[in-house]
């Protein structure tokens, strides 16, 4: 365990970058919106100062409408170490952008609960100083996402691009992907950065990329303004992944109102309509497993991915509705279990278009496991808990901080010296 957490720590401070941690230093070289959360929750353990500023650098990049956005840029890094890079995303045409260069997406919004945890971590007068200042800002991020991120109408937020709900490359957008016309020619007047850095058989296809590309662009094209988002933009869809951790978001704030002399009362409110929104428009209820909608069809999109197992993380799911998700992660599907040989893959096992070594189609990340690890203990199965925590700690100590692994053999695969999965082990060792 010592040398576990003593490669943790080394993985961290080598990814520390001034005022921020980098993802990874070759693939993802600048600050990562949730992986920023992500750090923070683990650097609470080791470095508490660096975790807030963690958290105070991002938000310093907050948007003027309360987007956070999903990448901040390194102005010091040179052109092209990332593609695509800030003269591609070209914020500036945003009237809300801030003076940084950053994205124009955003991504699931941990980062309330990111606060709250750090701050529990070691309460002192310094942590309280910094949920003040981040408290109105988290309250934008909030308000923006169930405000002009409404697109449904319903209580829930839109995402706009399949990198807003961090798993990019999931076959839960396969669907809604196919319906974006782009050809992958466009990709021969870029140069893509990741298949640099990684097997080319591990990462998303040329097709995937213009795709990615052409949202991107539509959304640039509208200055990355949201009104009629409904009747123009090529991808809309309602994420079970952003929108549970949008309702864990309200419980955090209800929690840190408290500390700072706020009224917790319209958090909790409304965490639980959100919840409520959730059930209605994202749970399946012949199966109870969570699916995306696509907005612009209005259908549940079917695969059964991860992404489905995330609204375990509300405190507020009724013990029926937890325990369709806890019955959905014990599948053969997915394989949770009081004792297991390793955690959770990212897609249904079962499926036929399982592939266990491409990036978020199969393998298995640190941090949607944290995240399953994590409602297993609101929901009192501290068996299933303790079950997933082991194999998380063991894929580690055989693998090492990679950005994600081989859900059968657990071979290290992506990036090595991948910073959220080392601090989440560290927040993993620190619960014994
Ligand atoms: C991956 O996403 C970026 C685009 O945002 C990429 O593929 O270039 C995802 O795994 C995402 O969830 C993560 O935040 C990011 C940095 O770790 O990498």
């Amino acid at each position: 365990m010592a040398t576990l957490r003593r490669l943790a720590l080394a993985t961290l401070d080598g990814n520390w970058e001034h005022d921020h941690t980098v993802p990874s230093r070759t693939l993802y070289p600048h600050q990562w919106s949730w992986d920023s959360a992500f750090i923070a929750i683990g650097l609470a353990h080791v470095r508490p100062d660096r975790a807030w500023r963690e958290l105070r650098t991002l938000f310093a990049a907050q948007w003027a409408d309360g987007r956070v956005p999903h990448i901040v840029f390194n102005p010091a890094l040179r052109v092209g170490s990332y593609f695509p890079g800030p003269e591609f995303w070209d914020s500036a045409v945003a009237d809300a952008a801030p003076a940084a260069a950053t994205s124009g997406l955003v991504q699931p919004p941990v980062h309330a609960l990111a606060a709250w945890l750090v701050h529990r971590r070691a309460p002192s007068e310094a942590s309280v100083r910094e949920l003040r200042w981040l408290y109105p800002r988290l309250v934008a991020q909030q308000r923006y996402l169930t405000g002009q991120r409404d697109v449904g109408g319903a209580g829930l937020a839109a995402i706009v691009h399949p990198w807003e709900s961090g798993l990019d490359n999931s076959p839960a957008w396969d669907a809604p992907m196919a319906a974006v016309p782009a050809n992958a020619d466009v990709m021969r007047a870029y140069r893509r950065h990741d298949t640099v850095h990684a097997d080319a058989a591990h990462r998303p296809t040329d097709l995937d990329y213009a795709r990615y590309v052409a949202i991107v662009a539509a959304y640039r094209g509208h200055a990355y303004t949201d009104a009629g988002l409904a009747g123009r933009h090529p991808f809309l869809v309602e994420c079970p992944l952003v929108n549970a951790a949008l309702g864990a978001a309200e419980h955090a704030l209800a929690r840190i109102a408290v500390v700072v002399g706020a009224d917790p009362g319209p958090h909790q409110d409304r965490a639980a309509r959100i919840t409520r929104a959730l059930v209605d428009r994202l749970q399946d209820p012949v199966t109870g497993a969570f699916h995306p909608r696509d907005l612009r069809t209005d259908q549940l999109i079917p695969a059964r991915t991860v992404l489905g197992l995330m609204p375990l993380i509300l405190p507020d799911l009724s013990t029926r509705q937890a325990e369709a998700v806890v019955a959905e992660a014990c599948s053969a599907r997915f394989g949770l279990a009081a004792r297991m040989d390793r955690p959770l893959p990212s897609h249904d096992r079962t499926a036929p278009d399982f592939e266990p070594l491409r990036y978020w189609r199969g393998p298995s990340w640190m941090n949607t496991n944290w995240l399953l690890w994590r409602g297993l203990r609101t929901h009192e199965r501290p068996d299933l808990a303790a079950g997933l925590r082991e194999s998380m700690l063991e894929l580690a100590a055989t693998a090492g901080c990679h950005e994600y692994f081989h859900p059968d053999t657990g071979a290290g695969l992506g990036s090595p010296a991948f910073s959220w999965t080392a601090s989440l082990l560290l927040d993993a060792l620190a619960e014994e």
